[in-house]
């Protein structure tokens, strides 16, 4: 039986997801979360009732938090692309990558989006400055990191580069990444020719009217 994905194809969180699972060609049944899959949202709601998504079923279980599970699909359905290495070592950097990209590039970009979202009564310009200055911090400190590297984890692709390509490609968009940050710049260009995340844009073109601060036209 293959593992349900909830997931929807513009959503930061589910791509890095997606990019897991076409790395190693893993098969599965993709509950789109909208009206193409009327019932998706209100199973999501039942097994998960933060309703976030990405979800994960598989054999029965319910998984969440999109680390959590890339970790469980690297564990169940291995393949060619180890996206959490055996080394315990260099498992750990790639861990702390994957922490760096969620709480410090996802997170302050998504705050930025969902400011775009709100009446403008309900704006936080404080906020939204804050989230801008912690993407700088973020954006000088991995251009030092990737000057040294290929994959955010070091030599090869990993869970921390699944959650480094939605997390730049979005934060681009609502924060360009300058031309002091070429390390980061050079890293955003390499993953977006990826195969696995190129698949992820093409897959989210159709939705880039929706993208609320609006979607800029190139990538
Ligand atoms: N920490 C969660 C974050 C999940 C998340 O924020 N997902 C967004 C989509 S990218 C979502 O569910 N948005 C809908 C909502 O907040 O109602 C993870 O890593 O999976």
């Amino acid at each position: 039986m293959k593992p349900s994905l909830f997931a929807h194809p513009f959503a930061s969180y589910c791509q890095k997801v997606l990019i897991a699972l076409y790395e190693n060609g893993t098969h599965f049944i993709y509950r789109t979360i909208g009206p193409e899959d009327p019932t998706a949202m209100s199973e999501l709601t039942a097994l998960w009732p933060l309703k976030k998504f990405p979800v994960l079923l598989d054999a029965g279980q319910t998984y969440v938090e999109s680390s959590i599970i890339i970790e469980h699909l690297a564990g169940r359905y291995p393949g060619a692309v180890q996206l959490i290495p055996m080394d315990p070592k260099r498992a750990l950097e790639v861990r702390m990558m994957d922490r760096f990209f969620d709480n410090y590039v996802m997170t302050p970009m998504q705050r930025i989006v969902a400011d775009s979202l709100r009446e403008a009564a309900d704006r936080d310009p404080l906020g939204v400055r804050e989230a801008r200055s912690t993407l700088d911090s973020a954006y000088g400190w991995l251009d030092g990191v990737m000057a040294k590297r290929t994959w955010a984890g070091g030599d090869d692709f990993s869970l921390a580069d699944c959650a480094a390509a939605p997390s730049l490609f979005y934060s681009d968009w609502v924060h360009e990444i300058r031309d002091e940050f070429p390390h980061v710049r050079a890293f955003r260009r390499r993953l977006l020719a990826r195969p696995s995340v190129a698949r992820t844009v093409d897959e989210a073109r159709p939705y880039r009217q929706f993208f609320p601060p609006g979607a800029p036209d190139r990538d």
